[in-house]
């Protein structure tokens, strides 16, 4: 996490691209940063913070094909979810840090109790006035600033969502307002800071109670924690902290430091845990309250160390880095394996026209506007097809990550991952891996201390074709046969230990899919006891089982925003028919009913998937008489969380409890979850079961909050990094009576052979575009993209404003 021993390869390739000009630039004071997940001291994390002026080219950018050919287009309005432009955001800078009443310090200047801005970004528009724009003739929606402060000068810290506007500034007009009204939680947009003191936390607690067993660790494991340069293990605890009866209480855990380059500290936990009641902003009054190793709780030190150098105590050993851990090559190269494996190119260029400066993509007859925001990363906007709005928006809402364990540590391990941000970490996307190298790569960028960050080529757009077609016929006569080549929009995000990998695809057929991939390093526990939460995957480590739940907003418009949850049920019946000779044939049927309000519309995936989930507009009905609509459907597996009530969470995540939920749209419930809510998991700001209060979901504007995850029990192969082959879920829209015919046929790039008497008698190709007419050859290059382009982010300084000097600055590669 940062720690010049347990770097990770990322930030290892990134400084080494930058050293011929390293200007290392050690701050004195660490600034607000985007969260750093799985412990590791934000401290040290500063002391590597690399940066380097930006001189002359940056690099050699090789152009793909496709990419020359890229065709631009103009977006029919401007993006209403556009983020704030540089000199926007510097002016609401500027601005807040003349309001003398927020009392504002700057972020490279404050400490603990200082009040800091921890957030600058483009507030997003009510529904109700981005359709009244995207549809109408209203102007665009008014701009405001969504800012997050920090406010730490006090006793009891809070975090305030503030919005700043309206937009460009000026010294009349503007003004701040709390932003509450998201908020299920009545407290004018506030919620309390647990993480205020995070530095002092390691510096006069952590470190102190390594040290104070440090005789221990040095014979148990020949290390020490005691934030010395010469440290082997490291401390880091459970998230969230538990938060019972007014006290906060922590546990953490020993874990060795990793030896080598890789980032395989969450692999190597040691099985000694420490608890401590933290409540209150004043180390000299915070209490340890014990230690636990081997399942064996001692209430004190004193106590602990008598049990330890005591003849009865059983020592277990420690899980240690090695090659297990680290993910280059290793065992014998696999058959033919050096030889270069088929790619896919893009010979005729794109096929696809992108509104650069809108954000905007149109695909076939698909278009949407692209979001990007520091909590969820990417989002979709106006998704529409042949002209029609399918979706309002498409977008993440939280990923929660649900451990268990018979250890304090993972028992009370439960992410809520939009705490860290999936912005800050949704770094450059590697050319030819992660994206096809003709793929069109933009830019996304996040606030932090009053600087912007951008992460380069962190969101891809391409075609690819799938290996089976989309449909296919073979008569005597003729075979017919049509290629599945569908649209990609993708970004990775890095939060901690785990890669999550965001697609969302477009079919010519109409539908659309979301799916998730996990890779990355998971979180390991130490074994001992631990046979009921995970299997035995190395010396003295277990997979340490947990529930991967991440929860999609699909804000669905079909045919207008007048909309109703259709259920279509197939039933096993017995049934007497006026032709079965008076016998009952046992057999099936369908049957059909509405959600008819919010007490009805929390419910899982039916079994065997008897079930059709269809929204339709009630006044949209096909010739027949049947609802045009789109159906919700499994893709590659969901889930929901095993955990009810969940002792870590406790209202702070109930979205996580069912597959598929619904609500009535409302412009005060845009969100599902709330970064904060980990800081008060009883009355968080968004309490996600206040949505639901019995409105009619009957010819309403809908919302479908719907859940992807995997439950996750590591086994062997997990080792060293998760695999995306099988660390995957995802859902599908699909048209369901909304058309009258599959709309794959109007693709052109089919072919019907037609034969008789042993002879192909037409080949029929329907004018598709072929290589002998292409105006961009078959190009190979870049098969191997020029991977020494990639960097660090570029950083741009808001305060003082200073656009003109941008910098590379690898601090928020983790
Ligand atoms: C303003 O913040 C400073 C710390 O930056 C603090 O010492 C002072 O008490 C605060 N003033 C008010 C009025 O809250
Ligand atoms: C928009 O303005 C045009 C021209 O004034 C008018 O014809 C049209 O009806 C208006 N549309 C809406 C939705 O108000
Ligand atoms: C607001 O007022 C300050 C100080 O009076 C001035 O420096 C600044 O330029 C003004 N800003 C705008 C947008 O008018
Ligand atoms: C213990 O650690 C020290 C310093 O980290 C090292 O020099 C020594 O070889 C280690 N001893 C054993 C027995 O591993
Ligand atoms: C680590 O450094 C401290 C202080 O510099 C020193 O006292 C201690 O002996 C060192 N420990 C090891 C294992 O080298
Ligand atoms: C991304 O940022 C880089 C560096 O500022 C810039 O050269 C490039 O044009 C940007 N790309 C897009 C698509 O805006
Ligand atoms: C959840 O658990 C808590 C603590 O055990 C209990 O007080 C509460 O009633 C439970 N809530 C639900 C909805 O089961
Ligand atoms: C957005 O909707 C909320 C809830 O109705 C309202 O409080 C807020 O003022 C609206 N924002 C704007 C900019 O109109
Ligand atoms: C390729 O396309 C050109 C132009 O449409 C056409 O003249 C030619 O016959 C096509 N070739 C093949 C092999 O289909
Ligand atoms: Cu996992």
């Amino acid at each position: 996490m940062g720690l010049l021993n347990s770097i990770s390869p990322r930030a290892i390739v990134a400084s080494a691209l930058l050293l011929s000009s390293l200007a290392h630039d050690v701050l004195a004071r660490p600034s607000p940063e985007p969260k750093l997940r799985k412990g590791g001291p934000g401290k040290k994390k500063m002391a590597h913070n690399i940066k380097r002026a930006i001189e002359g080219e940056r690099r050699a950018v090789e152009t793909s094909c496709a990419e020359t050919l890229l065709t631009t287009t103009t977006a029919p309005k401007p993006n209403p979810w556009a983020q704030l432009k540089d000199f926007e955001t510097a002016s609401v800078v500027e601005w807040l840090f003349a309001q003398e009443d927020l009392n504002l310090t700057i972020s490279e200047d404050a400490g603990a109790w200082d009040n800091t801005i921890q957030l600058v970004e483009a507030m997003w528009p009510n529904k109700t006035d981005a359709l009244a724009y995207l549809d109408g003739n209203a102007t665009a929606p008014t701009k405001y600033a969504h800012v997050v402060l920090n406010n730490r000068a006090t006793e009891t810290p809070y975090y305030a969502d503030i919005l700043v506007g309206p937009l460009p500034v000026d010294n009349v007009t503007t003004a701040w307002e709390p932003l509450a009204y998201p908020y299920t939680k009545e407290s004018g947009g506030q919620v309390r800071n647990l993480d205020a003191d995070e530095d002092v936390l390691y510096s006069d607690w952590l470190y102190v109670h390594g040290a104070s067993v440090a005789d221990i660790t040095l014979d148990l494991w020949n290390g020490t924690a005691m934030g010395l340069d010469n440290d082997t293990l490291d401390i880091w605890g459970i998230d969230p902290v538990w938060q019972e009866d007014g006290k906060i209480i922590r546990w953490d855990a020993f874990w060795n430091f990793p030896t080598g380059d890789f980032d395989s500290e969450t692999l190597l936990p040691l099985g000694l845990y420490f608890m401590s009641d933290v409540t209150g902003r004043d180390p000299s009054k915070w209490k340890l309250e014990g230690w636990l190793y081997d399942n064996i709780f001692y209430a004190t030190t004193e106590e602990f160390r008598t049990a330890y150098f005591g003849s009865c105590f059983k020592k277990h050993g420690a899980n240690v880095d090695g090659d297990w851990a680290g993910s280059n090559q290793q065992g014998p190269i696999l058959p033919m394996d050096n030889a270069l494996p088929p790619i896919e190119v893009a010979p005729a260029g794109s096929r696809y026209a992108v509104d650069h400066e809108q954000n905007y993509v149109e695909w076939m007859d698909y278009s949407f506007y692209i979001g990007f925001t520091r909590d969820t990363g990417m989002a979709l906007y106006d998704i529409r097809y042949k002209g029609e709005r399918l979706l309002y928006e498409l977008s993440l809402q939280e990923a929660l990550a649900h451990y268990a364990g018979n250890d304090p540590m993972q028992s009370g391990t439960s992410y809520l991952d939009t705490f860290y941000g999936f912005g800050p970490y949704a770094f450059e996307l590697v050319q030819g891996y992660d994206c096809p190298a003709y793929a069109t790569y933009l830019n996304s960028s996040f606030y932090v201390a009053e600087t912007s960050h951008t992460h380069i080529s962190s969101i891809c757009l391409f075609e690819y074709n799938t290996d089976y077609p989309i449909q296919r016929h073979t008569t005597g006569a003729y075979t017919s046969v049509t290629k599945n080549t569908y649209f990609v929009v993708r970004f990775v995000s890095t939060v901690g230990n785990y890669d999550y990998t965001f697609s969302y695809s477009f079919f010519i057929d109409g539908s659309i899919a979301v799916e998730v991939r996990a890779s990355g390093y998971i979180q390991s526990a130490y074994f001992a006891n631990n046979q009921d939460y995970g299997f035995q995957i190395h010396d003295f480590l277990s997979g340490s089982m947990h529930d991967h739940v991440l929860n999609f907003k699909a804000d669905f418009d079909i045919l207008g925003t007048s909309n109703s949850v259709q259920l279509m049920s197939l039933v096993p019946t017995s049934k007497v028919y006026p032709w079965s000779r008076g016998q009952a044939r046992n057999t099936m049927a369908l049957e059909r009913t509405f959600i008819e309000s919010e007490d009805e519309s929390r419910f899982d995936w039916s079994p065997n998937t008897a079930t059709q989930i269809i929204i339709v507009n009630e006044d949209e009905k096909n010739q027949y008489g049947e609802y045009r609509g789109y159906r919700v459907l499994p893709y590659t597996g969901t889930v929901h969380l095993t955990v009810k009530n969940s002792s870590n969470l406790v209202n702070s995540a109930r979205w996580a409890e069912h597959d598929i939920q619904i609500t009535k749209q409302k412009d005060t419930e845009p969100r599902a979850a709330h970064p904060y809510n980990s800081q008060d998991v009883a009355d968080p700001p968004i309490n996600f079961d206040k949505f639901f209060d019995g409105e009619s979901l009957r010819n309403e504007d809908l919302v479908l909050w719907l859940n992807l995850g995997m439950h996750h029990v590591p086994h062997t192969g997990d080792l060293p990094n998760t695999v995306m082959t099988t660390a995957h879920t995802g859902i599908q829209f699909m048209p369901s009576n909304y058309f009258s015919i599959d709309q794959s046929r109007q693709t052109v790039n089919q072919v019907r052979i037609l034969y008789a008497d042993g002879k192909t008698t037409s080949v029929e190709t329907f004018g598709q575009f072929n290589a002998s007419s292409a105006t961009c050859k078959p190009q190979y290059a870049p098969i191997e993209p020029n991977l020494a382009g990639y960097t660090g982010d570029i950083v741009v300084r808001k305060f003082p404003f200073d656009p003109n000097n941008p910098y590379f600055d690898t601090e928020s590669i983790v």
